[in-house]
């Protein structure tokens, strides 16, 4: 079979303290330990995979200072400076950077780490049932994890007091090249903002209606019109429906299918801009085992069709790679 040349880093960032539930920081160990890199391997026996090890962090002297409403903050800030550098070498060491979370706070590194290697050139997909688009002040819980996306927007950082331990944290993204996908539990001042800013969102309703081929289409379109940009899918497991993706910490019933899921990351495999993936919230400390078998298979299968898995089999392309001779 023809070697498409794609090369892979895979980066664990076992992450929870976004969150209050333990557990989300098994993540990585999980997903590996179910056969990932033997999985993508299968894809393409070519594919050029390396397996880049778990972020580890500590917590700097400059970043000690408390935020308000922003439960540990300073585990968020540090590790996520971690996390934007190891991102930001796999993709100038020209591979596509594979995240495994970890609660999605971690988000905010991977995306800085990504626009860092590619000078501000992306276009971010946030498949989410969640928007994690609060401040500190519009957030009823205080956890960063519901934050990543108003940390990141270029539009949103006069709406943030002084954050110690952040200057790293810059460039950053503006909301013209951010769209979300799966939207279905929004606060207020989320909607306020998305609506005032005019936030490309497609939330379920829209699946709904136009179907997940065409939601990707548009989302594409929007965030990234030249067709140029290095495509960042923020990818929550909790987008999926709960009964597809039980064991992770916020499930909401009503989500996306397996294959909506699959088809969309088909979909952007197939425009051969894939930058990086973020797969997080998984959790193997909730639910029971089959529970969490459901959700990390799901998971692999979600990474597989980003990295080019063809649920149509793969499709020989010249006479003489027939084995059967
Ligand atoms: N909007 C809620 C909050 O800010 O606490 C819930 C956030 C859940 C965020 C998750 C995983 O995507
Ligand atoms: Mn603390
Ligand atoms: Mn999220
Ligand atoms: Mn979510």
């Amino acid at each position: 079979l023809h070697n498409d040349g794609l090369k892979v880093g895979i980066l664990g960032i076992p992450f929870d303290k976004g969150q209050p539930r333990i557990g989300v920081g098994n993540g990585p160990r999980f997903i590996r330990d179910a056969g990932l890199i033997k999985r993508i391997q299968s894809i393409d026996k070519n594919m050029d995979i390396k397996d880049y090890g778990d972020v580890s962090y500590t917590v700097s002297k400059d970043v000690s200072e408390e935020v308000e409403n922003m439960r540990e903050y300073e585990h968020m800030a540090s590790c996520c400076r971690e996390v934007s550098k190891n991102v930001a070498k796999i993709i100038n060491d020209g591979r596509i950077c594979l995240s495994l979370g970890g609660d999605h706070s971690i988000g905010l590194g991977t995306v800085d780490g990504h626009i860092q290697a590619k000078s501000d050139n992306i276009a971010v997909l946030w498949i989410d049932a969640h928007a994690d688009l609060n401040t500190n002040k519009t957030s009823a819980t205080g956890n960063v994890h519901g934050m990543p996306m108003a940390l990141l927007a270029k539009e949103l950082s006069d709406y943030w007091p002084y954050l110690p331990g952040m200057d790293w944290q810059k460039p950053m993204i503006s909301l013209r090249n951010i769209a979300y996908v799966g939207l279905r539990d929004v606060d207020v001042y989320e909607r306020l903002v998305i609506d005032k800013l005019g936030i490309t969102a497609f939330g379920i309703e829209d699946i709904e209606k136009y179907g997940i081929h065409s939601v990707i289409n548009m989302a594409l379109e929007k965030v990234d019109p030249y067709q140029n940009r290095s495509i960042h899918v923020s990818y929550d497991i909790d987008s999926l429906d709960a009964l597809e993706a039980p064991s992770t910490g916020t499930a909401v019933r009503g989500g996306l299918t397996l294959r909506e899921g699959i088809h969309l990351m088909e979909m952007v495999a197939n425009t051969g801009r894939l930058g990086a993936i973020d797969l997080v919230e998984v959790n193997p400390s909730i639910g029971s085992a089959s529970d969490v078998r459901n959700t990390v298979d799901a998971a692999i299968h979600i990474i597989m069709a980003s990295l080019g898995h063809k649920r149509q089999g793969l499709r020989i392309k010249k006479i003489q790679e027939m084995p059967l001779q």
